[in-house]
């Protein structure tokens, strides 16, 4: 449905007019940057480009008490009065301009013009309060969109994710007693030494009187903060509300100043991690991600993030992170206590937190602010984009009624002698179906492994299925794939003769059992409920995922998988985030072409569609899953949750 871009060059007009070292870094030279590595990269010729207009009186006052225009004589004293602002005669057009860009960006999303997008804006909003302006902000774009989204389009419910470095206070103020806005922000605290200095953004702010448990604050304590910190952030508190909670809307304060370089954050996430947040966003909300700019003031790392961000609501998969996937103690230790703090308001934390683990030392302490190696930036993508994104090779011809145009319907197989040569060791494979169907497959895995095709789905006959999948993992593993990641639902036991070499990490999701046979031989039941599901993904999967860091997943659907169509979406289009999204999906024959039609478009990028509101996991549920986590979190440690050892 596209992606819109929403920008005006007036924007830039607003500069510093005398000397302020605190107001220097929110230059015009952002949003010209950021738009000129969009256009470098092709990004911005593939989005829907919409024109700033102003944002008009009445809108403004649906956040802020007086907007008056001043004489420019003023400007110098009036912006004395606030904490760090610099006004210039052309900041109020500018403000105007931003705020406006962001109302445009939410009706063409909720009107269905686009499926999301991305507005470039100055002066950035989160810190702009009723009756004042704050930290380079002026008028509370974000603030001002989500009030509009619920008046003129009658939403009840709007996840704002605030990204940016600093802490959004003006939006915190603005919603703190609504229950319809959930507002999430991550902000380096440093126990309350870093601006804007205030009590307020330390995680036992939970909201108050109908907003209790709306406001949800993640306060960083050190600087040095890196992709697993923020990853981690997400699946293990974000996320789990954010399902709950069930918005219709999605907006992002998409400050940059959290990124590798940045003066301000001083923190090490790499661009390529705003994809990734990106995409665990896109799950929510039908797709509805509103993206508006706040700060971000390295022009290369900023650059570079905000391509990483459009990219992925383009639909594009995310390349993989660099870099261990460990988050450092004080992330752990403020990620527990954020979730401490929420407990009380959210089911989905609830059950967990029963016990509260113990926190122990033992992880990497942080690694202290880096600087922004050039060469971690200026890199061109790694790997350069595969022409066919999504390929299909299934046997049913009435799936062509189901996939989007760019969807390729794959015709090729694999050479009739190599496809019996890899089936020789299964009887199974023995029938001339099942064989068909194995060289379709190997056809299609060859084209991922070469680079050609990013993902793909492939049918085999019920009783062949082990078979296949056995067949497909040692193909992975002999052709390229250093470390592969297979997700099997259903009765699918792991191959028996496959090494114990840590190239494999075979997860299983089926029955009733929890085990961990080894690290990379995981079984967990599958959950019947919504809720058990959710927390088996961003509990379970994602962080073993995330650990391992696959270079190809395999996902297979096996018989008697019990899963639901819109669970399975979910799962392929979370699973898409490993890999640079090279994922292959494994079907039955006779599963129904409405399933392998969803994962086609999933896989393809488009969103999943919504969960609605969800159940509670079951305590079974929730106790496989704390089973698992005490056996592997000391081997994958994003399955930490907290700074939890279990006890021995
Ligand atoms: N060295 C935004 O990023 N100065 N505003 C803090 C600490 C104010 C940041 C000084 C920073 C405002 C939108
Ligand atoms: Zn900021």
């Amino acid at each position: 449905m596209g992606t819109a871009l929403v920008y005006h060059e007036d924007m830039t007009a607003t500069r510093l007019l005398w000397d302020d070292p605190e107001c220097e870094i929110e230059r015009p030279e952002r949003l010209t940057a950021a738009l000129d590595r969009l256009r470098q990269r092709g990004l911005e010729q593939r989005c829907l480009l919409l024109s700033a207009r102003e944002a008009s009186e009445e809108e403004l006052g649906l956040v802020h008490r007086e907007t008056q225009v001043l004489g420019k004589e003023e400007l110098q004293a009036l912006s004395g009065q606030f904490d760090a602002i610099c006004f210039h005669p052309s900041t109020f057009h500018c403000a105007r301009l931003a705020a406006g860009a962001g109302l445009q960006l939410v009706d063409a999303v909720l009107t269905g013009a686009v499926q999301n997008g991305l507005a470039l804006v100055r002066p950035p909003g989160h810190h702009s309060q009723r009756a004042a302006a704050n930290g380079f902000c002026v008028f509370n774009n974000v603030a001002i969109a989500a009030a509009h989204a619920k008046q003129k389009h009658g939403l009840h419910r709007i996840l704002v994710v605030d990204w940016d470095v600093h802490h959004g206070q003006g939006i915190q103020y603005l919603f703190e007693d609504d229950p319809s806005i959930l507002y999430f922000s991550w902000h380096r605290y440093e126990h309350g030494r870093f601006w804007p200095f205030l009590r307020e953004s330390d995680a036992d702010a939970v909201g108050r009187g109908q907003g209790l448990g709306f406001t949800v604050n993640l306060p960083w304590n050190q600087v040095g903060m890196g992709n697993a910190d923020y990853v981690a952030a997400f699946l293990h508190l974000l996320l789990p509300l954010a399902f709950e909670f069930d918005p219709e809307l999605v907006l992002v304060s998409a400050g940059f100043d959290s990124a590798i370089g940045d003066p301000e954050g001083q923190m090490q996430a790499t661009p390529e991690c705003f994809a990734h947040l990106t995409q665990l966003l896109q799950v929510l909300a039908g797709g509805r991600v509103c993206a508006v700019l706040e700060g971000g003031y390295h022009l290369e790392s900023l650059a570079e993030s905000v391509c990483m961000t459009v990219q992925t609501l383009l639909g594009d998969p995310a390349p993989p992170l660099s870099g261990s996937m460990v988050p450092c103690q004080s992330a752990l230790e403020s990620i527990q206590s954020a979730r401490a703090a929420q407990a009380p308001h959210w089911k989905s934390l609830q059950l967990q937190e029963e016990r509260p683990p113990p926190l122990l030392p033992g992880g990497p302490v942080c690694k202290g602010a880096a600087s922004a190696p050039s060469s971690l930036l200026d890199q061109p993508c790694l790997c350069p984009a595969p022409s066919v994104r999504t390929a299909v090779a299934l046997t049913a011809p009435d799936i062509t009624l189901v996939l989007p145009p760019d969807v390729i319907q794959q015709e090729g197989s694999a050479l009739r002698e190599e496809t019996e040569a890899w089936a020789r060791p299964h009887e199974s494979l023995a029938r001339e179906e099942a064989l068909a169907a194995l060289g379709k497959l190997l056809y299609l895995l060859d084209g991922m492994l070469d680079g050609q095709v990013n993902s793909g789905i492939a049918a085999t006959p019920a009783s062949a299925a082990a078979a296949t999948l056995d067949v497909a993992i040692r193909r992975g593993l002999s052709h390229g794939a250093q470390r592969l990641l297979c997700v099997a639902l259903g009765q699918l036991d792991r191959p028996p003769d496959l090494a114990h070499d840590g190239r494999s990490l075979w997860l299983n999701i089926r029955g009733k059992e929890a085990a961990a046979l080894s690290m990379f031989h995981v079984s967990t039941p599958l959950p019947a409920m919504t809720g058990g599901f959710l927390s088996c993904i961003l509990g379970l999967v994602l962080p073993l995922a995330y650990s391992f860091q696959p270079d190809l997943v395999l996902v297979a659907l096996g018989p008697g998988h019990g899963l639901q169509g819109r669970h399975a979406a979910l799962l392929a289009a979370m699973l898409r985030g490993l890999a640079g999204g090279r994922v292959l999906a494994l079907l039955e024959e006779d599963s129904t072409p409405q399933l392998a039609g969803i994962l086609a478009r999933v896989l393809n990028g488009e969103a999943p569609p919504s969960l609605g509101a969800s159940s509670v996991a079951s305590p079974e549920d929730v106790r496989a899953l704390m089973y698992l986590r005490g056996q592997l979190e000391p081997q994958w440690k994003m399955l930490q949750v907290g700074a939890f050892t279990p006890q021995k």
